[in-house]
């Protein structure tokens, strides 16, 4: 039966959100980190650790109780997907502890939104897309993530039941 509580539900949602990032960045062909879609448009390392980089500034301006070290680079082009995973780890915990703070305390965000949760949706728009950027510097570079490959890892973190 679905919880009656809407927070747990909505967490959860952040939480796949980050799971699909993690497990596209786990999936990357060889040389992917540094696909992009476009010449002088950021590469796929970039397009991650600049998703990392926003929700931590925006935890830091909006609730900074809940905010972790923030990287110097906003668009690092870093080399190592193991840190690449912990700064969407780290960062997807940061907005996670925010927004369950905020809303559980029934307190506005410091800076914006007119509601905790809208960091979150925020977010998750945001961060839908540049995924579909990854998705398409993949394709430009000639590395794509086939369908059957990316379709469990991605969308089904969405539609399958537990
Ligand atoms: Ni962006």
């Amino acid at each position: 039966m679905p919880t009656p509580d809407l927070l747990d539900a909505l967490l959860d949602s952040w939480d796949r959100n980050n799971r699909i990032l993690v497990n596209v960045l786990r999936a990357l062909p060889s040389g992917g980190l540094e696909a992009r879609a476009l010449p002088g448009h950021p590469t796929v390392a970039q397009l991650l650790t600049h998703m990392s980089h926003v929700r931590l500034v925006l935890v830091e301006e909006n609730a900074p109780e809940a905010a972790r070290p923030v990287p110097a680079d906003e668009w690092a082009a870093e080399t190592d997907p193991a840190i690449i995973a912990r700064g969407l780890e780290d960062s997807a915990a940061a907005v996670r502890g925010a927004v369950r703070g905020r809303t559980a305390q029934g307190r506005m965000l410091d800076d914006r939104y007119d509601h905790p949760l809208l960091l979150l949706q925020h977010l998750i728009w945001h961060e839908g897309y540049h995924h579909g950027q990854i998705k398409l510097a993949l394709q430009a570079a000639g590395t794509p993530l086939p369908d059957d490959v990316a379709g469990p890892l991605t969308w089904g973190v969405w539609m399958r039941r537990r």
